[in-house]
């Protein structure tokens, strides 16, 4: 059967086996309609059904999040943990807090996850998790009462050598203190290396929370030195205003860009002098507050109520939100407007559409999976140091993240050459990526 047909048939199937799961398909589409030059070369892959293999995840948990509320009330969640594919060490991926979660969300960062975790180049398998539980409004006593449940169930799933989670939307150095403080009480065992993404008062790397926003500006940084460009000077717009845009925001003023705009999913905060982050830092890691906030203590900053960040005039761009947020109107404006670079901090936050026009444009375009990785490479980190029981010093640990990030780069570059398509890191990324678990996939047998 030719290349091209097969692929569209390991879809077919994937779709069939995975009814309503619209970005789980999305996510393999984008994969697998890239791998064709690879089985051309490697005909072995699709003698023993590595893609097929690879597109079935290796254990899924569905489980019962019972908690009550403040009132005294009981609610009910549902908690998942997707482990995906471990050729490469243990499961490794981080778990979502947020209303929208579903099967179909847990099963898109899963599959995203083994490609981003073999090009880190470090010994981690892909596995992402995650609830349908909102945040939101909720008192600390609340959230830490629905970490408590969902780790009572979690526990007996995860550990150090099998399955190794951090935080992702909704899921930062807070709930994993909650979800950390169950896990040792569950288990009785102080076992550093299960979580990662800790506080650094207890076994948690510095340079965490910092690392998938500055690994995704030190990406920018790379490709536009490969076209003999610079961050310097540069008008920027990051989307989002929570882990991954605020340490995107730091490292791009440290490097002398101007930001002028970032967002919540209530709006956009657009501030032409340069943005204050702050105060952003005080509204959103503190206070918990909405972006919109930001205009009250800022009169010369705008807020747009809905508005999409797309529309502000920029030359890099970074979505740091969320799946989607970026469509094919957007990238064409983004495109019409200016922009130079577009690099992603979100997991999948371009549209299929709006990925052709960024390439079809020729601008440098950094899929998530290659410019985010960052965040999991220094979990990576993390779980060196927790194994070894040692902690690095800030400078050190970033030094690490900045090299890792230019071996990504570097190697989603040259694989981009070597199968035809300079320039193009999609490409790239999946290629390098995909061969490394398919190479560890042959040699371990039909697993
Ligand atoms: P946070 O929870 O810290 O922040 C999420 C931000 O995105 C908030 O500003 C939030 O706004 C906004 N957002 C979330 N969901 C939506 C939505 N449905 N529509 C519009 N805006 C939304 O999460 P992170 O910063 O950790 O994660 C952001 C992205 O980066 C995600 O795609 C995540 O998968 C990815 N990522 C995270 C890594 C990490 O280390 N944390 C590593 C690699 C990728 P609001 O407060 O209004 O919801
Ligand atoms: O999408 C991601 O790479 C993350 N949320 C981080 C995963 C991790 O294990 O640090």
């Amino acid at each position: 059967m030719p290349i091209e047909a097969r692929i569209e048939r390991i879809y077919e199937q994937v779709v069939r086996r995975n009814p309503g799961e619209v970005e789980f398909h999305q996510a393999v589409k984008e994969v697998i309609e890239t791998l064709g030059p690879v089985l051309a070369k490697h005909p072995e892959y699709a003698e023993h059904k590595i893609i097929e293999r690879i597109c079935e995840p290796e254990r899924q948990i569905i489980f019962r999040v019972p908690w009550e509320d403040d009132d005294g009330e009981v609610q009910i969640n549902r908690g998942f943990r997707v482990q995906f594919n471990s050729v490469l060490g243990p499961y490794k991926g981080g778990l979502r807090f947020h209303p929208s979660v579903y099967l179909g969300i847990i099963k898109f960062l899963g599959f995203e996850q083994i490609f981003k975790n073999a090009l880190t180049g470090m010994p981690i398998g892909g596995g992402k998790g995650g609830a349908d539980f909102d945040p939101k409004g909720r008192s600390d006593n609340e959230v830490m009462r629905f970490c408590q449940s969902f780790m009572t169930e979690l526990h007996r799933h995860i550990g150090e050598y099998t399955d190794v989670p951090a935080g992702d939307i909704g899921v930062g150095a807070r709930e994993i203190g909650y979800l950390f403080g169950q896990y040792k009480r569950m288990t009785n065992r102080y076992e550093s290396g299960v979580l990662t993404g800790k506080s650094p008062h207890w076994g948690g790397a510095l340079v965490r929370r910092e690392a998938t926003g500055y690994g995704t500006v030190f990406f920018v940084e790379e490709m536009l030195k490969a076209r003999g460009q610079s961050i310097e000077g540069r008008t920027c717009v990051v989307s989002g205003s929570g882990n991954v845009a605020i340490y995107a925001i730091e490292k791009l003023q440290q490097l002398g860009a101007h930001v002028v705009a970032c967002s919540d999913s209530d709006g956009v905060i657009w501030h032409e002098r340069g943005l204050d982050l702050d105060l952003v830092k005080r509204l959103k890691e503190v206070e918990r507050r909405r972006i919109a906030d930001y205009a009250r203590e800022h009169g010369d900053a705008k807020y747009l109520p809905g508005g999409s960040i797309w529309d502000i005039r920029c030359e890099i761009a970074l979505p740091c939100a969320t799946q989607n947020e970026l469509d094919e109107a957007a990238a064409r404006r983004l495109v019409a407007n200016g922009c130079v670079a577009v690099a992603e901090g979100a997991n999948m936050p371009t549209t299929p559409g709006g990925v052709r026009v960024f390439q079809q444009a020729g601008i440098a375009y950094g899929p998530g999976k290659a410019a985010n990785a960052g965040g999991v490479a220094t979990s990576a980190l993390e779980m060196q140091q927790n194994a070894s029981r040692d902690a690095w010093t800030f400078e050190h640990t970033e030094r690490r993240l900045n090299e890792i990030m230019s071996s990504i780069h570097r190697n989603c570059h040259e694989a981009a050459e070597v199968y035809g398509s300079p320039g193009n890191y999609v490409i790239g990324a999946n290629i390098v990526g995909f061969r490394r678990v398919a190479e560890a996939m042959l040699a371990f047998g039909l697993i």
